[in-house]
């Protein structure tokens, strides 16, 4: 079974409407905050693969080592009993590192349906065709749109036990209320048996952390402005690039590792007709990248109703992938 599902033909103006309203609202408010959730266009997905590439950026080595030296673990983990399965990736991109896990289920033998549920049907075409390649007989359904629209097309496809991937430590890009939120809906979105695998990127030596974001290089400065161009091509808008700079925490308390844009002067930014003005170091809220203890991860999941089955650590322990089971 090869198929790509989409939700999407009908819905280019609603996008922008929501990103309009999303930016208005956000660049109204006190403080100033943008959404990271729209970083990912054209441009900043090819930002986020030089990030990918940086030294200093460790989750993504961290969390291979663990696909690609711990598989046989992960399988495990994931794999209760002998009937087929759906493994359903929320976000899943390129799926370089769960590649290295369908590879491993495929070769034992294992019956399960690959889906792959990601906003860009353009990342998803190329995915198909790159696993049709590479791994012949893995069965795959690509389902192109919202996390929770998709996982309600995925159960309605079949009512086969599930077991969802939310890996790169994507849940730190939500604060704690909204990661609680969002595990509770997963939870309430699946049934007795299912699993969900999370990737959290643990805290650890705070300069470590901190020189993740704040590269050198400026890459992470470049991906965080990225978005004020993208407001600039598709809202029309006039932000004058050289007059914001980028500025990056970590608080080793609480975990939070944050960006920030800083307006460089008293300035006035035109989005369509609405006037927006900055004061000179006042900031926007660009991203939270939130970093775990094992506790914080504990409460999570207690919090949103989910039983634990294991979880692995990479050999640094910098990072883990925990399987939860409703
Ligand atoms: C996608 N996400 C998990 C990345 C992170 O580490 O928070 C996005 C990122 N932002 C700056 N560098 C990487």
């Amino acid at each position: 079974m090869n198929l790509q599902l989409n939700a999407h033909s009908k819905v280019g103006n609603t996008q922008t409407d929501g990103f309009r309203q999303d930016v208005l609202e956000g660049l109204t408010a006190n403080p100033k905050k943008l959404s990271s959730k729209y970083f990912y266009d054209k441009t900043g997905d090819r930002i986020f693969q030089e990030i990918m590439a940086m030294p200093e950026y460790y989750l993504t080595q961290c969390e291979l080592d663990i696909f690609k030296n711990k598989t046989a673990d992960l399988a495990r983990l994931i794999t209760s009993e002998k009937e087929p399965f759906d493994l359903i990736e929320l976000g899943a991109g390129d799926a370089m590192k769960s590649t290295f896990l369908l590879r491993y289920l495929v070769e034992k033998g294992i019956k399960f349906t690959y889906m792959p549920i990601d906003i860009s049907g353009n990342i998803l075409s190329v995915l198909h065709e790159k696993l049709n390649k590479e791994l012949p007989d893995l069965d795959i359904v690509s389902l192109e749109g919202e996390y929770f629209e998709m996982l309600h097309k995925a159960a309605s496809l079949s009512d086969r036990r599930k077991v969802i991937l939310f890996l790169g430590s994507n849940i730190g890009n939500m604060d704690i209320g909204e990661a609680e939120n969002f595990c509770a809906d997963l939870n309430s979105n699946l049934v007795s048996g299912d699993r969900i695998l999370i990737g959290f990127d643990l805290k650890k030596n705070p300069h470590t952390i901190l020189n993740a974001y704040n590269d050198p290089n400026g890459i992470t400065a470049r991906f965080n402005l990225n978005l004020l161009t993208r407001i600039n091509r598709e809202l029309h808008a006039d932000f004058d690039l050289e007059q914001f700079r980028h500025y990056q925490t970590y608080d080793p308390i609480t975990g939070a590792c944050k960006s920030y844009l800083v307006s460089l002067k008293d300035q006035k930014v035109l989005i369509e007709d609405h006037s927006i003005s900055f004061k000179e170091n006042e900031l926007i809220d660009m991203e939270i990248s939130q970093k775990f203890s094992a506790e914080k991860i504990e409460e999570l999941r207690t919090k949103s109703g989910f039983e634990t089955v294991g979880e692995i650590r990479d050999s640094k322990k910098w990072f883990v992938d925990a399987v939860w089971q409703v």
